[in-house]
């Protein structure tokens, strides 16, 4: 086997429970995004731009059409003899297979894996979020330093730091202090869950772990404080960036509308960072006469009579004459009748809006879900459509 500097080791299982109906029978790094692309697009197309030809992929929740997406992983690049895309399962072994019981479990079971590659550095990094990371500028800090880690981190609000991993570090960058999820945080600095490792010290590190009975076998829960605890060398990577945690259906909403800023401050159409994603093949877009678009994602294979604003639609929607669309997102081959009205919403990947339904008010902050393949009725019945 080719020796690789450095390989990604990209966690893909989590349940994503927060996405509620959106990910009911799909992992969360599957969902969609932006109009064109999945969730995983994202890190997968970091990847590419940052030279890594090496990238596993731990599955374990949902799999199957996450599996289908990636395929050989062609649209990154990965589609490669040497190194490229290989998908890790929990798999049965001798002994009896186990479940990945947490993130850095996960990593412990695909040991033979990355020890086919002798790497001197390993890059763990999650299919959930939406950002644009050049991994290169962080590995060259990362040798800089001579660290045992270098976790990535950016400021957050105060009041979101609670849902993180966050850090104190001193001038040099070096994270004097961790905390995973702390209810009441003392610095806002957060981790981003992008980690590089020197393999050697995560190795031990993953061994020791996995025999400590009290242990949650986490990235953030274990294995970094046990890092901080033994006085390993911990290094913060400061990333300054758009990067966003889509674990909720607020967030994944507020994702979406960024896009539609005057000025995004994530830029999809920077021709020099290209997001790779799977081509849907559907012919252009159709808007009629009756059609009035504005400051919206439509996507290909869209046939649009009715009114558009501040949206995010996916390849193949039908929005029939006198419907309203307004600051949604509407995922593929979704059907919307003539005169339904969808504000403030995720409507799910094929489901049926009826003629007259009303989903969503605009006067609302909450944002209203319509579950993958519903069937919604003018009289807000919600049934399941029949597979065809
Ligand atoms: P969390 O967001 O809670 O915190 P976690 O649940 O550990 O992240 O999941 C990380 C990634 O691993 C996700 O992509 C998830 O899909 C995947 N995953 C979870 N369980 C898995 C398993 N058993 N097998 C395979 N993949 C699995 C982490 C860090 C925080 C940091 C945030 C940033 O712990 O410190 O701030 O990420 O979002
Ligand atoms: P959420 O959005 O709900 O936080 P995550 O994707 O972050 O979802 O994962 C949440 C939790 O689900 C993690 O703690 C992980 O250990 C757990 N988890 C991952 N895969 C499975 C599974 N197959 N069955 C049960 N729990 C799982």
């Amino acid at each position: 086997m080719v020796r690789k500097e450095m390989i990604a080791m990209l966690l893909a299982g989590g349940e994503g429970k927060r996405l509620g109906v959106l990910t009911k029978d799909l992992a969360k790094p599957a969902v969609y995004f932006g109009g064109k692309y999945r969730i995983i697009d994202f890190t997968l197309s970091n990847c590419a731009h940052s030279g890594i030809d090496t990238v596993g992929v731990l599955t374990q929740y949902q799999p199957l059409e996450l599996n289908r997406y990636l395929g050989i992983g062609s649209p990154w690049g990965l589609d490669r003899r040497d190194g490229g895309m290989t998908i890790l399962p929990p798999y049965v072994k001798q002994k009896g297979g186990v479940w990945y019981k947490g993130t850095a479990n996960a990593i412990y079971q695909n040991m033979a894996f990355i020890e086919r590659y002798n790497p001197e550095y390993v890059l763990v990094i999650s299919g959930d979020h939406i950002y644009k990371m050049d991994y290169d500028l962080m590995l060259q800090h990362h040798k800089r330093s001579g660290a045992d880690v270098t976790i990535a981190g950016l400021q957050v609000d105060w009041k979101e730091a609670s849902r993180f991993g966050v850090m104190h570090v001193d001038d040099e960058d070096r994270i004097t202090a961790f905390e995973e999820k702390p209810k009441n945080p003392t610095s806002n600095i957060a981790s981003m869950g992008v980690y590089i490792f020197t393999w050697k010290t995560l190795q031990k590190h993953l061994i020791y772990d996995e025999a400590n009975r009290n242990s949650s076998h986490d990235f953030g829960k274990d294995i970094i404080p046990a890092m901080m605890r033994e006085g390993r060398k911990l290094h913060a990577f400061p990333f300054k960036g758009y990067w966003k945690d889509v674990g909720t259906i607020e967030s994944l909403w507020e994702a979406n509308m960024d896009l539609l800023a005057e000025e995004p401050p994530l830029d999809l159409y920077d021709t020099e960072w290209r997001i790779y994603s799977v081509n849907p093949n559907r012919p252009a877009q159709f808007t009629s006469a009756e059609a009035v678009v504005t400051s919206s994602v439509v996507s290909e294979g869209c046939v649009i009579e009715g009114e558009v604003d501040r949206s995010v639609l996916f390849y193949g929607v039908q929005a029939e004459v006198g419907s309203i669309i307004s600051e949604s997102v509407i995922m593929p081959n979704v059907r919307i009748g003539k005169g339904a009205r969808i504000y403030r919403s995720i409507i799910g990947e094929g489901a049926v809006i009826q003629a007259g339904a009303v989903i969503g008010t605009p006067e609302d902050d909450a944002i209203t879900v319509v579950a993958v393949e519903q069937y919604v009725t003018n009289d807000h019945m919600v049934l399941e459509v029949e597979p065809t």
